[in-house]
């Protein structure tokens, strides 16, 4: 396939007022998918084979409005992908990062992916010509969150959305295990990607653009202080906390049209 797709359209008109039905979004797609959620063009060889993999728990309807706007876009993208929403199994504290390195272990046993796309449920693009694919160096795509003012919180976030070759997360020993609730982990992956002497690709903040489904705090997963301070030790733990000890249970792989579930059981802590 071409390296810039003709059939991008630039700025989309995000929505999440209407509550969306899942018929509606197999619609919406405008193209076959095979199960899983998995996409390939038919009319020319796609250079890039993504996985997209998003951290889940309890999120029905962010997921509707996420894979309404994601899937159309990723076939304008001429994309070779598969979409992975990675379940935390029970009530435990939740572990967004441990996920992402669930995500991208299951996702490299089915097929041959060679970048990752991280993704929260709730952060839909608003431009596609932010595209779903990997760069020279890990690349931060949720660059304008309206949340944020449509600007970086500072200089060095890199949370939301963002994507690695195999090759650039396994340099960094994937993401960290260790950071249980919520804050830090993003922070800790930047840190990994700089001490391993990699810079950090962005879009333009208009490419960049995300409109955040907005919601409250989710139960099991409050503000841990123990993240921040972890912080301080990242140059120390990344080369043994990270996809090197990864160890968890998969409790069930379920095929939908639109992606695949992954319901895993990370060993949270009791
Ligand atoms: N996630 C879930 N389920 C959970 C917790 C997190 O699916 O119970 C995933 C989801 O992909 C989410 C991501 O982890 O997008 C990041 O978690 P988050 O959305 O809780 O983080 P964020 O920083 O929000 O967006 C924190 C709470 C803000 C409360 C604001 C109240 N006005
Ligand atoms: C930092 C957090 C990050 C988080 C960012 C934005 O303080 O994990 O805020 O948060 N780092 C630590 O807690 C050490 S937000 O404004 O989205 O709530 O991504």
């Amino acid at each position: 396939c071409p390296d810039n797709p003709s059939s991008l359209v630039g700025p989309l008109k995000v929505d999440f007022h209407r509550s969306r039905t899942w018929s509606n979004i197999r619609k919406e797609v405008g193209a076959p998918l095979q199960d899983g959620g998995r996409y390939m063009p038919r009319d020319c060889l796609s250079q890039h084979k993504v996985a997209i993999i998003i951290p889940y728990r309890n999120r029905h309807e962010h997921l509707k409005h996420l894979l309404f706007y994601l899937h159309p876009m990723l076939v304008r993208q001429q994309l070779d992908y598969g979409i992975y929403v990675i379940n935390q199994d029970g009530e435990g504290v939740f572990n967004r990062a441990k996920l992402m390195n669930v995500g991208f272990a299951e996702a490299a046993k089915e097929y041959d992916y060679e970048c990752f796309i991280f993704s929260d449920v709730d952060l839909v693009p608003m431009d596609d010509r932010n595209l779903y694919r990997c760069f020279e160096g890990p690349r931060h795509l949720s660059v304008a969150i309206d949340k944020f003012n449509f600007k970086l919180p500072y200089s060095s976030y890199f949370g939301g959305v963002s994507a690695l070759t195999k090759e650039q997360f396994l340099t960094i020993n994937g993401f960290p295990n260790t950071y249980w609730g919520w804050g830090g982990e993003d922070d800790d992956i930047y840190q990994r990607i700089i001490f391993h002497g990699m810079s950090i690709f962005r879009p333009d903040h208009i490419t960049g653009k995300y409109k955040m489904i907005q919601h409250q705090r989710d139960k099991h997963n409050e503000v841990n202080p123990k993240n921040s301070e972890k912080l301080t030790q990242t140059h120390l733990s990344m080369d043994k906390d990270g996809i090197k000890n990864l160890n968890y249970t998969v409790k069930e792989i379920a095929k939908d049209r639109l992606y695949t579930f992954i319901n895993v059981d990370i060993h949270a802590p009791v």
